[in-house]
């Protein structure tokens, strides 16, 4: 592990303060941020984000409708800047979990851009309109001395095993250390520039992608949508970085051989970084070999940010995870979660538990699932299975709970799944598990007992079910219909008797 180098400075974002101090200064006119065919400078972005810090800062607590625009941005920024905690709301998400985060996290207000038609679940929030105006002359931003390395900066909900998300209480210290973390591992600096396409309400959209660049004093392309033209389009236009889930590595491995604007465009890249799920070792190689470049790969959680990273100056190897970054502490643990293995000979299986600055400090209004998300001495449980090679690098094998879905790079509860497909009348009894898949990772796979065997509901029934209810990356892929639920002696549905045959 690297030495410890907090930076405790409750500035976030220097080369933003830089910008608004000297407005005529070059610092000013470096490109920040860029969607489509809008963009803001640092100048533009403090002029922009400085008058809705002030706007927001009396507020509580705000949401933000997390549309990958440049408003969702530039709403985030004002909120970190105004010391306000920020909760991004999934655009696409279905009634049901929307009104579960609203009632949870309880905002006073919500900042969606302008024009936008919010969904009947917000209807009780006061609505503040994103409205972005660069010729406003910019209000001198809040004094970065008010805000405490402590203070919630955003509140990111994350699916569990049973019930409905939870939010991740996540400190602006936390932030400012994984991204430096990152630039340390990776060499990111000002001079970067990052394209992407990924959702904006999770950390790897939000936080590396969108906040990693400002607080490097650098810049963002982001494509609206995933799109392998998007990618090639920007890493031949200057862009340096490319950060993506495993399933858009695999929908370039995948269209690789048929576009070799697109392997040139990636071979010109400085780093091509994935996470969020495992990138299989198959992609890696295609990917490697049509390019000559590696794609390295980056672990985190939500929980924690970044744990470990294969470093720009390390040597890159497919299906690990990389080493401990500064800062974090890592260790395995053997099934009791208290004694550590201590083997580095790539065969010791044990959850990986974490510490550092990089963690969150609770889930909001659940004390009881903070408090069992530690051991005793402050260690993290990640749930994920892993093994240490000699020199340190971690390789992760699995998870613990099976509950847990990783589709699409997206973390998804069975439970969460189970009870919305409860709430259809066509379904008597249901158990959700996950599935290889090509392309997603994992998918989702419904089993339900119908309540009509002669009519039972079809996937699309069941799947716009659950999009409506909950998000449109949480509806099942597959459904089988069974006459009953395998159950133990106690009731217990075994889930590994839920096969195909
Ligand atoms: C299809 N669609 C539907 C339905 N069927 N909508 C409503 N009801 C239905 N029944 C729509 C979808 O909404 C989507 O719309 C389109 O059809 C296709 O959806 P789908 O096939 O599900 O996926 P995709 O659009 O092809 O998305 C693949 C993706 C996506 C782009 C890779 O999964 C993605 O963005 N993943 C990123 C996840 C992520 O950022 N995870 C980070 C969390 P439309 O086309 O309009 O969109 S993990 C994290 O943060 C930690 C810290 C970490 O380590 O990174
Ligand atoms: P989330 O809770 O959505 O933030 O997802 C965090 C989980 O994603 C971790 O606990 C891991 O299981 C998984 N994950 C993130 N990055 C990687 C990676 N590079 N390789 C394997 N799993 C990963």
């Amino acid at each position: 592990m690297s030495p410890l180098s907090l930076d405790l400075s409750p500035d976030l974002f220097p080369a933003l303060t830089e910008a608004q101090a000297d407005p005529d200064g070059p610092g000013a006119h470096r490109p920040a941020l860029r969607f489509g065919d809008r963009s803001l400078t640092y100048g533009e972005l403090a002029a922009t984000a400085s008058p809705l810090a002030a706007r927001v800062a009396e507020a509580g607590r705000i949401a933000v409708w997390a549309t990958p625009t440049l408003e969702t941005a530039v709403a985030v920024v004002a909120a970190l800047l105004a010391g306000v905690p920020a909760v991004p709301l999934n655009p696409k998400s279905g009634e049901s979990e929307l009104g579960h985060i609203v009632s949870d996290s309880a905002p006073t207000l919500v900042l969606a851009a302008q024009g936008t038609q919010l969904p009947s679940a917000l209807a009780a929030l006061e609505r503040l309109a994103i409205d972005i105006d660069t010729s406003a002359p910019a209000t001198s931003l809040p004094s970065p001395g008010t805000s405490d390395p402590e203070t919630p900066a955003l509140i990111v909900y994350t699916s569990g095993t049973t019930g409905p998300p939870k939010g991740a209480v996540i400190p602006r210290r936390a932030i400012a250390t994984t991204l430096d973390a990152l630039a340390d591992a990776w060499q990111w600096t000002g001079d970067d520039v990052l394209v992407h396409g990924l959702p904006l309400f999770h950390v790897h959209g939000l936080i590396l992608g969108i906040l990693g660049p400002l607080r490097r004093g650098g810049s963002v392309r982001h494509l609206g949508r995933f799109e392998t033209a998007g990618v090639a389009r920007e890493l031949s236009e200057g862009a340096t970085m490319l950060f993506g889930v495993p399933t858009m590595y695999h929908r370039i491995a995948e269209t690789l051989p048929d576009d070799p604007a697109l392997a040139k465009a990636l071979a010109r890249a400085r780093l091509l970084v994935s996470g969020s799920a495992a990138l299989p070792v198959h992609d890696h190689e295609r990917i490697a070999q049509a390019t000559g470049r590696r794609v390295i790969e980056r672990y985190g959680m939500t929980e924690t940010l970044m744990n470990t990273s294969v470093r720009a100056d390390g040597e890159p190897r497919a299906g690990t995870v990389g080493v401990p970054l500064p800062g974090v502490e890592l260790r395995l643990t053997e099934e009791d979660g208290t004694t550590a293995v201590e083997a580095y000979d790539g065969e010791t299986v044990g959850e990986i538990q974490v510490r550092g600055p990089n963690l969150f400090t609770e889930y909001l209004n659940r004390p009881e699932a903070t408090a069992a998300a530690f051991t005793e001495d402050g260690w993290f449980r990640t749930g994920d299975m892993a093994v240490r090679d000699p020199d340190g690098y971690v390789r992760i094998v699995g998870r613990k709970a099976t509950d847990l879905i990783k589709s699409g790079g997206y973390k998804i509860g069975a439970g969460e799944i189970e009870n919305a497909l409860l709430e259809h009348p066509g379904v008597r009894e249901a158990a959700v598990t996950g599935e290889p898949d090509a392309d997603l990772g994992e998918r989702i796979v419904a089993w339900i007992v119908p309540a009509d065997p002669q009519s039972p509901p079809t996937v699309d029934e069941l799947a716009d079910h659950v999009a409506r209810r909950l998000a449109p990356h949480k509806r099942p892929r597959v459904v089988h219909h069974l006459d009953a639920l395998p159950r133990n002696d106690m009731g217990k549905i075994m889930k590994r008797a839920l096969t195909h045959d």
